[in-house]
């Protein structure tokens, strides 16, 4: 049964809010990030929250989906609570991974987040490892191995691709073309214009959906879904979407003009263009969009407040679920790390 049912008011005023939460919770990130309070790297999905909300609101929550480094969106719209998550990301005990894993890490098995996976094509062999325990176990669920247009360029995609086909896995893989690799055009990187071209090498069928219309991206995902759970394997998926922000926060973006990214903003938006959806069906008023506007900056502002309130992990389990046996070095980094209060390189 999936999560989001978009053939109800309840179920699309859902998928609004679910994308109005992915969005806050990035701009939250966005600007903590900027202050300094969320160590590490973050790579913001932006204006691609529609792809996330569609594909995942088709699913179970004994589905699975396997993510990538731009893994906010895919783990909130797969159910994993904002505030868990946020914890996550400020590197504090109450994170998903207790704080060791951060924005590009962060699993949850119980919710079917199988992982985000900051090696560039790492998603989707593990998206085919999922299909193949489904199918040797005989279980029900269907993996979605989320990948980015940049992906498809590595090798190991391809393998994995191949082996779903070939083996009728119950798996979609979803492409996320958002049109850049890094600072890498897509034609620089490809010499096709459509990803989706290539479902025939594997005699599979392939979609292209606007990643910009959450209702599109449902409906074509139902399909796949349909497909995958029903023995007859895997579809390729791809939602032709765009990220707002740069490649990852920090980023000067010298490959691109603003023009572009406001043009996306102005006239592809994926929330206003549901919003105008639902309007034009009479089914959310102004003050209906602003009141859930509020609710989700209200539950972000209080999910900021937790987070940083929250511990950082004890430094004496640092290397807990690492190493089966002590190891020098560790003692010496453990050391360290008491000295310093329990943040690499001391809480200046
Ligand atoms: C194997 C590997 N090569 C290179 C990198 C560096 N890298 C990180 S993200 C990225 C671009 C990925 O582009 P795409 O798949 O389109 O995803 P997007 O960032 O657009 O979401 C690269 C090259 C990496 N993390 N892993
Ligand atoms: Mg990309």
């Amino acid at each position: 049964m999936s999560t989001i049912d978009l053939q109800t008011a309840d179920g699309r005023h859902e998928a609004l809010r679910t994308m109005l939460l992915i969005r806050e919770f990035e701009n939250r990130v966005r600007d903590r990030f900027a202050d300094n309070e969320i160590p590490g790297f973050v790579h913001l999905s932006q204006g691609q929250e529609a792809v996330a909300v569609g594909t995942c609101g088709v699913l179970d929550v004994d589905d699975y989906v396997t993510s990538t480094h731009r893994a906010h969106g895919h783990s909130i719209a797969k159910g994993l609570d904002p505030e868990i998550l946020l914890a996550e990301l400020y590197g504090k005990e109450t994170g998903y991974c207790r704080g060791r894993g951060g924005s590009m890490h962060v699993a949850e098995l119980d919710q079917g987040m199988l992982g985000a996976q900051p090696i560039v094509g790492a998603s989707v062999p593990l998206a085919t490892g999922a299909g193949i325990t489904a199918q040797v176990r005989d279980e029900d669920w269907v993996t979605v191995g989320f990948c980015g247009d940049g992906s498809v360029a590595a090798g190991q995609v391809h393998e994995a691709i191949n082996l779903a086909a070939t083996w009728q896995l119950p798996v979609v893989f979803v492409i996320e073309n958002n049109q850049y690799s890094e600072g890498m055009v897509f034609d620089e990187q490809h010499n096709i214009e459509d990803l989706v071209d290539m479902a025939a090498a594997y005699g599979l069928p392939g979609e292209i959906v606007d990643g910009q219309d959450v209702t599109a991206v449902y409906e074509t995902m139902q399909d796949a879904y349909e497909r995958a759970a029903s023995g007859e394997g895997p579809t390729i998926v791809e939602a032709k979407t765009y990220r707002y922000r740069g490649h990852f926060e920090g980023d000067e973006e010298p490959y691109r003009d603003e023009e572009e990214v406001k043009r996306w903003q102005n006239q592809h938006d994926p929330i206003e263009n549901f919003r105008e959806d639902l309007a034009d069906r009479g089914e959310l008023t102004d003050e209906e969009f602003e009141s859930l506007e509020a609710e989700v900056v209200d539950r972000m502002d209080a999910a900021v407040e937790r987070a940083r309130d929250d511990d950082f992990p004890d430094p004496d389990a640092a290397y807990d679920d690492v190493f089966d046996e002590p190891v020098p070095e560790v003692e010496l980094f453990r050391e360290q790390l008491r000295a310093d209060g329990g943040v690499p390189g001391g809480e200046d």
